[in-house]
């Protein structure tokens, strides 16, 4: 394991909701598509949130156990399980407010190389140019550490992360470790990932799942910068002239 670290930008977060507030946002979740390429994507203009990590990691599994539905994203004891690029909109009544994107997972051994550099591709050019991600959670076993796969996709997001992309390690499984055990790989983690934000979870004893979820809830919903009392009268429009319309709607849902 290398010691290369990130750190992300201090953003400007609004308050953590309440935990009841966070998970029945998370309950609204629902399938949008799913893509083996990422120009089948289609374009969205909600913040759109990524689960990325190794193979077998538990990312479907923490997709699952957040949105508090069995069977949203495909789980399995069988490392390789997801294979396309899964989107689940999050809202209430309806209105989009917010994607969840599920991933296939990386570093399984089983898959031909041909097919390991084709993923790679895909997942690169999604994490470098998805224009809609606003935050990407890296999935870890914690009994394996972030391993060289890790601190490579770490290597890609980085430029990134210091523009602002949001960035969280949850390290999964946490049921199969003690608390000092727990307590030993998130502090060495917390090292690796330079001061960005680290959290245990685990899926079967419900163990960090208020905590995620309001965090998310929270890169959902920034808190947009109040207008400068000055530019906001420069802006003003000429009495009687038409306010423009705040979104084009060429990039909705
Ligand atoms: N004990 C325990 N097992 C878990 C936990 N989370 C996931 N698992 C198990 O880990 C295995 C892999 O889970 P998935 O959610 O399918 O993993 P994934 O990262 O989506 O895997 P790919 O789709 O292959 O990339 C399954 O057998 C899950 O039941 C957890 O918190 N605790
Ligand atoms: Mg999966």
């Amino acid at each position: 394991m290398t010691t290369s670290s990130i750190a992300p930008v201090a953003g400007s977060l609004p308050p953590a909701p309440d935990a009841k507030i966070a998970m029945g946002w998370m309950h609204t979740a629902r399938f949008l598509t799913t893509a083996a390429q990422l120009h089948h994507l289609p374009p969205i203009d909600v913040p759109e949130i990524a689960f990325v990590g190794r193979s077998n990691a538990g990312k479907s599994t923490c997709i699952n156990t957040l949105t508090q539905q069995k069977q949203l994203a495909f789980a399995s004891k069988k490392p390789g399980r997801t294979q396309h690029i899964n989107l689940f909109s999050l809202g209430k009544q309806g209105v989009t407010d917010a994607v969840l994107a599920d991933l296939p997972g990386y570093g399984y051994a089983a898959v031909s190389r041909s097919d390991k550099v084709r993923w790679q591709q895909v997942m690169v050019n999604y994490l470098v140019s998805r224009t809609s991600l606003t935050g990407i959670v890296l999935l870890c076993d914690p009994r394996l550490g972030l391993t060289e796969l890790d601190e490579a996709l770490l290597e890609v997001v980085r430029p990134r992360v210091e523009e602002g992309l949001k960035f969280l390690v949850v390290l999964t499984k946490a049921d199969k470790l003690t608390r000092a055990e727990q307590a030993k790989v998130l502090s060495i983690t917390r090292l690796h990932a330079g001061g960005g934000e680290v959290k245990m979870f685990s899926a079967l004893k419900k163990q960090g799942v208020d905590d995620v979820a309001q965090l998310l809830w929270q890169w959902a919903h920034p808190v947009r910068p109040a207008a400068e009392p000055e530019a906001a009268e420069a802006d003003a429009p000429p009495a009687g002239a038409d306010a423009a319309p705040e979104n084009s709607d060429k990039n909705s849902l």
